[in-house]
This record gives C-alpha cells, sequence and structure tokens, in this order.
C-alpha cells in the first residue's frame, strides 16, 4: 500500500545525521528525527480516530513540530487544514463549520474559546504552543514511532487550504497529494535544488507559499532548513552566510534593501533568491541585483494551482515577468467575455491545465464548475499575456482583489463589515500602492446623513471581525462612490484619486 505523498518524502529523507530543520533557538531535527517524530504524532491522531479523509483544522504558531503535524497527517491519510494565525474567533467558526474537522489543534490559550466552537460542529481540540509542545505532544509521546503509513492514491486529498471567495465567503480549495508531489518535484528540478541546499524558511506555513513551495521542496530534495518564526532582516543577513537559498514575498526584498547590511559579501554563498505570492516591482528586481548581483527569480503561483510558472534558473531573469509554464504546465490566455484563446502579445485571461491544479472547491461544485472552461483549464482571474520570447506578464487582475505584503484580501468581505456598522450607506475597499506592503488596503466610505462614525471607530468595530492584515490601513470618508451607468462602482477612479495616500509610509 502505497501513499502517494509522503512515500515520495520518505524516499528522498537522507540517512544518518542529516539536517532537515535548524531553529533560531539552537534546535536541530534530523530527517531520521522528522520520521520518527511524525510517526508518533500520526499515531496520536490516529488513536483521537481520526480517519483518513477526515480534516484536521490547524491554527498554530510556527515551530518545528507544527511541521510534523503536517507530515503526520499525510501520512494518517488525513486531510490538513491550515490557518492563518491572525484569523479571529468569528472566522475560525466559519471554517471549523465549513470544513467539519474531525480534529481542531491550536495554541493552549486559545483552546477554552475553540472549544464552544468545535463543540457545536463535534470536533476534537488538542493544542501545540510554539515551542512544540501542547497536549497533542503530550499524547504523541506516548506512542511508538513505527506508524504504518495510510494507502493514499494521487488523486486523493491531502489539504484543504481556504482563499477567500469574490462574494465574502472564503472557498476550500482542495488538494490532492498528487498537485503537491508533482509540483514540488517540478519546482525542485527547476531551480535545481539539492541535499546541499539550505533555505531561509521565513514565510508563514500556513499558506501555499511557506508550507507547499518551502516545505515540500526543502523535503524531496533531501535539503535542510533555517525555521524562523517570522521574516526579521538583522537575522536573515546573519545567516545568509550559511545558506544558500531564500523563498521570500516583495516586502521582504524591499525590507532587505532598507537594510545597511545588505551587500555582495553577505550573499556571497547564497545560489538564489526567490520571490512570488504578489507583484514584485522592476525596481526591486534592479536594485537587488545593483546591491548584490543576484537576479531575482519571480514565479506566479495560486493557492489552487500551486506554481504555475517561473522565470528560468539558466536564462534570462526578466524583471516584470513570471517567466514560463512550468513542464508539464500549460498557461493560455483567453478573452475574458468570450473564452476565445488570444494570439501571443495579447492580453486577457490566464487559463491554466497541468498536474498541479487543484480537484475543487470543497463542497462547491457550482463554483468550481464555473471556474473552469469546458476544455478543463482554470481560469485563474489574473490578466496577462505572454510575449514574443513566451515569458508570461502579469499586468492586472480581472477579480477584485487586494495583495497586501504577500496576503489576500477579498474587498468583498472587509466591505460586508463595514456596511453592517450603523450610520454607513456603503463602502468600497480598493488597494492602493503601498512603498511596504505592495498594495494598502483602503475603505472608502459613504456615511448616512448625520452619522457621527469616525475613522477610529470604523477600525475599532473591525477589530473583532477581521484578522489584522485585512482591516484597512485607513478609511476615508465620502459624498458618494464613483459609479458607472450600469451602477457598478468604479474602482479604478477610486484607487487612482487616492494613488498617493501612502506615498511617504514605510
Ligand atoms: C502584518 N501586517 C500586515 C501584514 N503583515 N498588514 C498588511 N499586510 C500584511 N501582509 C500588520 C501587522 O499586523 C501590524 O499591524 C503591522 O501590519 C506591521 O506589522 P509588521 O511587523 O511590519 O509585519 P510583519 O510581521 O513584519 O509581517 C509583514 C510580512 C508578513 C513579513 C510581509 O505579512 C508576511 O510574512 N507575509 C507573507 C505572506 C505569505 O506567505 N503569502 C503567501 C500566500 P499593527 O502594528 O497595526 O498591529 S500563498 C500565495 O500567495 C500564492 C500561492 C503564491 O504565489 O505564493
Ligand atoms: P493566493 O490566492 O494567495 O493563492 O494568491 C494568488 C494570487 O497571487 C494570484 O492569482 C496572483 O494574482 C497573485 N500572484 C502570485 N504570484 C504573483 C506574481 N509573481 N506576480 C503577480 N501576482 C502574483
Amino acid at each position: 500500500m502505497s501513499n502517494h505523498l509522503f512515500d515520495a518524502i520518505r524516499a528522498s529523507a537522507p540517512s544518518g545525521d542529516a539536517t532537515f530543520i535548524e531553529t533560531a533557538g539552537g534546535q536541530r531535527l534530523t530527517y531520521q528525527d522528522a520520521l520518527r517524530l511524525s510517526g508518533q504524532l500520526a499515531s496520536a491522531i490516529d488513536a483521537l480516530g481520526v480517519r483518513p479523509g477526515d480534516r484536521v483544522a490547524v491554527q498554530v504558531e510556527k515551530s518545528p513540530q507544527a511541521l510534523m503535524l503536517y507530515l503526520a497527517c499525510l501520512r494518517c491519510g488525513a486531510v490538513y487544514l491550515p490557518l492563518n494565525t491572525a484569523y479571529t474567533l468569528a472566522e475560525l467558526d466559519y471554517f471549523i463549520g465549513d470544513a467539519e474537522p474531525k480534529l481542531v489543534v491550536v495554541s493552549p490559550k486559545m483552546r477554552a474559546d475553540v472549544q464552544t466552537i468545535a463543540e457545536r460542529y463535534g470536533a476534537i481540540v488538542e493544542t501545540l504552543d510554539a515551542n512544540g509542545e501542547g497536549s497533542l505532544t503530550d499524547l504523541a509521546r506516548e506512542e511508538e514511532a513505527d506508524f504504518i503509513d495510510a494507502a493514499r492514491a494521487p488523486d486523493d486529498l491531502a489539504a484543504i487550504l481556504y482563499t477567500s471567495g469574490t462574494t465574502g465567503r472564503s472557498k476550500g480549495a482542495m488538494l490532492t497529494h498528487d498537485n503537491l508531489l508533482s509540483n514540488a518535484l517540478s519546482l525542485r528540478e527547476y531551480w535545481r535544488v539539492t541535499s546541499a541546499d539550505r533555505l531561509i524558511h521565513a514565510l508563514p506555513i500556513f499558506h501555499t507559499h511557506g508550507l507547499f513551495v518551502a516545505t515540500n521542496v526543502t523535503l524531496v530534495a533531501g535539503a535542510s532548513m533555517f525555521l524562523l518564526p517570522k521574516f526579521d532582516p538583522d537575522e536573515i543577513l546573519s545567516l545568509m552566510p550559511r545558506a544558500t537559498l531564500m523563498m521570500g514575498v516583495p516586502t521582504f526584498y524591499v525590507r532587505l534593501l532598507q537594510h545597511p547590511g545588505l551587500s555582495r559579501e553577505t550573499v556571497a554563498n547564497m545560489r538564489l533568491f526567490i520571490s512570488g505570492s504578489a507583484p514584485l516591482l522592476t525596481e526591486t528586481h534592479v536594485s537587488f541585483r545593483q546591491r548584490t548581483g543576484h537576479a531575482i527569480l519571480e514565479r506566479y503561483g495560486m493557492t489552487e494551482t500551486n506554481m504555475n510558472t517561473s522565470n528560468p534558473y539558466d536564462g534570462e531573469r526578466r524583471a516584470g515577468t513570471v517567466g514560463f509554464p512550468l513542464p508539464g504546465v500549460t498557461v493560455r490566455i483567453a478573452d475574458p467575455a468570450t473564452g476565445t484563446p488570444l494570439a501571443a502579445g495579447e492580453t486577457g485571461m490566464i487559463e491554466i491545465k497541468g498536474p498541479n491544479v487543484f480537484k475543487g472547491y470543497w463542497r462547491m461544485p457550482e463554483k468550481t464548475a464555473a471556474e473552469f472552461t469546458q476544455d478543463g483549464y482554470f481560469i485563474s482571474g489574473d490578466l496577462g499575456k505572454i510575449d514574443a520570447d513566451g515569458y508570461v506578464h502579469i499586468v492586472g487582475r480581472g477579480k477584485d482583489l487586494v495583495i497586501s505584503g504577500g496576503y489576500n484580501i477579498y474587498p468583498k468581505e472587509v466591505e460586508n463589515e463595514i456596511d453592517l456598522l450603523e450610520g454607513v450607506v456603503e463602502s468600497a475597499v480598493i488597494g492602493v500602492a503601498h512603498p511596504d506592503f505592495g498594495e494598502g488596503v483602503t475603505a472608502v466610505v459613504v456615511l448616512a446623513r448625520g452619522a457621527s462614525l469616525d475613522e477610529k471607530a470604523v477600525l475599532d468595530a473591525l477589530q473583532s471581525r477581521l484578522a489584522r492584515y485585512k482591516q484597512p490601513k485607513r478609511v476615508i470618508f465620502t459624498e458618494e462612490l464613483p459609479r458607472n451607468t450600469m451602477g457598478k462602482v468604479q474602482k479604478n477612479l477610486l484607487r487612482d484619486q487616492f494613488k498617493d495616500l501612502y506615498k511617504n509610509a514605510s
């Protein structure tokens, strides 16, 4: 019996004393430790009654043990459901209700509150803290390490990752064992990752970038990583002489460039810098190259598709482009209105097909059907073109989405919350150019006559409703929102009107 993804991870695990994870606190885990610890955790989860196909929802701080939990879920055949640590209880309630996990793992301080929610949906709650301690670890310590991995076929689910929906309701993207494995193997080859690589891992581990791109690629290469709790430029620069690889969102590179310690000498041991999750400004690419001699390799992905395209390892890494479709992935550009494929150089909807593309949205067959073409391409919602040399350019978004520091915010979700406030007639949430986060979430609000809400009152009201990164950086009041003849709010006019709002922010 085979377990499609975990068998490949196990087969790539170096024997002996080879390191998988090093932490800033000096903790070191070898691959053999990882097999043992994930085996014990898998036994503990199994003993709690989690069966193949059951969801395990996880909202915990980043730690080596959190990654062991991910591996343990793969081994049990459970469906791993990572949740942003910034999510509020109101948001957690929705995810737990929608995914109906068998087990929810949270930090000990959240246990009581989450227990109340979980009980309503019949889920068990266990804990894991930032130091890897908690009730789940206690259970695992009692277990044997030689767990017999559950059989999992390529098409079986490995994970569900929620992406916010354009109507405000989050959708769970169902990712299979082969979606994850095929992409990890492809990226390993494309970026030439080997067991000699040491990755600086400063991304969160509840999204595709930090969990699948960074962790799965490291695992299938038998490489090692410095697992850092968060992005800290001082710490990253001090690790660079011992590292070879870094993956980050554009904000990482913007902040590194602001640090006087970034120089050719500091990066002398580095082999490759990769960027994704949001557009990397050409200015950032050029400045980084001038300062370090390294051309950042930009790639393009989505939660639903894993990675689609990448700039080349050997060829020209062209600023402002996301490179070529990965082997096995087909990318085409279609007319957004009619779906007719367009010729090279023309701008339209980016559509994607390949083993990387997800199985659909959890319990949303209509939404799934609506986002695929008849011939099986996923409609990305990103607008782009493919130039004469084959490089893919992302030129805009067909979907109403803001990307701030690599996190996606769906304006509708924020607007819904603002519109509920007494005194608000309507609101429009837009992304405005921001020097640090790329885009800053900005709310433009129309008040009822006589209403006395101010910016602080709106922001205070959103505190417990929305994760911090979704909350507007600014709230602006206006008499009315600009509309076209169809009555649709013209967000492009608002974006233009407020384009300099964050010019001097950092
Ligand atoms: C933190 N804050 C943010 C963000 N992060 N606000 C807007 N956008 C953000 N991304 C808030 C904090 O709560 C804080 O609020 C204030 O901003 C300043 O916090 P700061 O200390 O500067 O933030 P940080 O802790 O340094 O975090 C910034 C960050 C982080 C390092 C850019 O957001 C991050 O690691 N982003 C990576 C996200 C990611 O992994 N995305 C991949 C998704 P206050 O002070 O007011 O309380 S996967 C994906 O997109 C696809 C598949 C792909 O292609 O990869
Ligand atoms: P997510 O929903 O978090 O998976 O975010 C996916 C979205 O991030 C894509 O649809 C793009 O809009 C955006 N994205 C990811 N990588 C890039 C990139 N390199 N350049 C521009 N946009 C990107």
